[in-house]
């Protein structure tokens, strides 16, 4: 694996979860491969999870991790290419970059959509810059059109707690009060295509994702409906991605939110979601708290995919 920013990178995706299952079991197998190897994750927004189970993995694996938070601290750095720098940007992330690159093995990046261009956005600028000019292996700690780590965890923990071979799941949206990127539902909808599971989308009319995540899966627009014999719900609030409204919050309906009514429609399904989560605005006290929630799994499960990315950048760079 030469960078990590989508489900592809994986090569086969029930090999790369059982690598995932035997690193768990024996988590230091591998702790000599990255001695004397330096992990940098730089980060452009905020994290608690991806920081601390990515530097957990790296550590698993012997590296020594450099953190950078570019907002505090670095210099403020201009992005576009040909701008006149006289404003407040001392810095060009095209010097920033190669810079990066000089002072360590592998790099994570975290940079959000920034909901200023569909464009700018759905081309991924900010990581691909850093893949076309850090000269090191790239992976992504959530980039503006995906979280593939976030994904790659969320297969794991349903491989773990899946009572069928093909169970259901579904991945629902659910109210938030600001407006949030399609990377997190993206990826999860490009991973569920590959895995063996019969996968269906909710969301109100509007919040349509970009084709090529959803590629074909189906979409039911009555929450009610969805949930009927799922085994599994994940849900996640996302901005409008159609156009003319990119970036908009179209709905805070409640009616969305995850509760126990909703949860008593399916097949006894575990509720799963990302995190960080709004309670009674996604999920209820009594869902999130309930011993069908794997939200912690799912989070620590976190290390475990950091974990297998980082082996293979390092086997094959
Ligand atoms: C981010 C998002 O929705 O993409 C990160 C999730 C892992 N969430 C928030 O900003 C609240
Ligand atoms: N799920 C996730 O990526 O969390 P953080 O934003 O806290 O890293």
């Amino acid at each position: 694996m030469k960078h990590y920013t989508n489900v592809k990178d994986l090569g086969d995706l029930q090999q790369a979860v059982k690598e995932a299952l035997e690193v768990k079991k024996n988590r230091f197998a591998y702790k000599n491969i990255g001695e004397n190897k330096t992990l940098l994750m730089v980060f452009f927004n905020s994290s608690l999870r991806t920081r601390l189970s990515t530097q957990k993995a790296g550590m698993n694996l012997g590296m020594n991790t450099i953190v950078l938070d570019v907002n505090q601290g670095a210099w403020k750095l201009e992005t576009e290419r040909g701008v006149i720098m006289d404003g407040d940007k001392p810095e060009h992330l095209l010097e920033a970059i190669p810079v990066m690159g000089c002072y360590c093995d592998i790099i994570g990046v975290r940079s959000f959509a920034r909901f200023e261009s569909k464009e700018f956005d759905y081309e991924e600028v900010i990581i691909n810059q850093f893949i076309n000019y850090s000269g090191k292996p790239v992976f992504s700690m959530e980039a503006a059109t995906g979280h593939p780590l976030q994904a790659f965890a969320d297969l794991i923990t349903i491989e773990e707690y899946k009572k069928t071979a093909r169970p259901k799941v579904v991945l629902t949206w659910a109210p938030h009060p600001k407006a949030l990127p399609q990377a997190v539902p993206n990826s999860f909808a490009d991973f569920m295509n590959e895995a063996n599971v019969d996968f269906v989308i909710t969301h109100p009319k509007g919040y349509e994702l970009c084709d090529k995540f959803v590629r074909g899966a189906k979409v039911e627009y009555d929450q009610a409906k969805a949930f009927e014999g799922a085994d599994f719900i994940y849900a996640k609030n996302w901005a409008a991605y159609q156009d003319p409204n990119y970036s908009k919050i179209l709905s805070t309906d409640r009616a969305w939110t995850v509760d126990t009514a909703k949860m008593a429609l399916t097949n006894n399904a575990y509720f799963m979601h990302c995190l960080p989560v709004r309670r009674n605005m996604i999920v209820t006290d009594d869902v999130i708290e309930s011993p069908q929630s794997l939200v912690i799994p799912e989070a620590a499960n976190r290390e475990i995919s950091a974990q297998v990315v980082i082996k293979r950048l390092l086997q094959n760079n």
